[in-house]
């Protein structure tokens, strides 16, 4: 009866330690990732954005903070389903991790002026 007390509080106790190192190194992750979170700041002007090329690397979580110089416009990066409006005086941010290679494109998604449509950038993902 003791010894299978015993053993029933040593397997406890192993699986109290095991979930615990797991939350543990979840956290860790987690606090690295964001860490490793590349900043990049890009400014939107009727019709452009500074920059308008953007060099990232696949896994690697990036932060864009975007403000605008004259009206409201959006960003839209439809390939990273990551999308926010910009306006005026205030900072939109975006976060996500490239998963893959290649040129895409990214666009103002806010009706603002006839040179709109041509409001474009590429992120580079390499
Ligand atoms: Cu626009």
């Amino acid at each position: 009866m003791n010894i299978n007390r015993e053993r029933r509080g040593i397997l406890i106790g192993a699986m109290k330690l095991g979930v615990g190192s797991i939350f543990a190194s979840n956290i860790k992750n987690v606090a690295l990732a964001q860490e490793k979170a590349v900043m990049i700041k890009v400014v939107a002007s009727r019709f452009t954005y500074a920059p308008n090329r953007i060099m990232l690397k696949r896994g690697v979580p990036v932060v864009l903070t975007l403000s605008t110089l004259d009206m409201p416009m959006g960003f839209n990066a439809p390939d990273f389903g990551v999308r926010t409006d910009i306006f005026p005086g205030k900072e939109s941010s975006v976060r996500f991790t490239p998963d893959k290679v290649g040129e895409f494109v990214f666009h103002c998604d806010l009706f603002c002026g006839s040179g709109h449509e041509d409001m474009t950038g590429v992120l580079v993902v390499t």
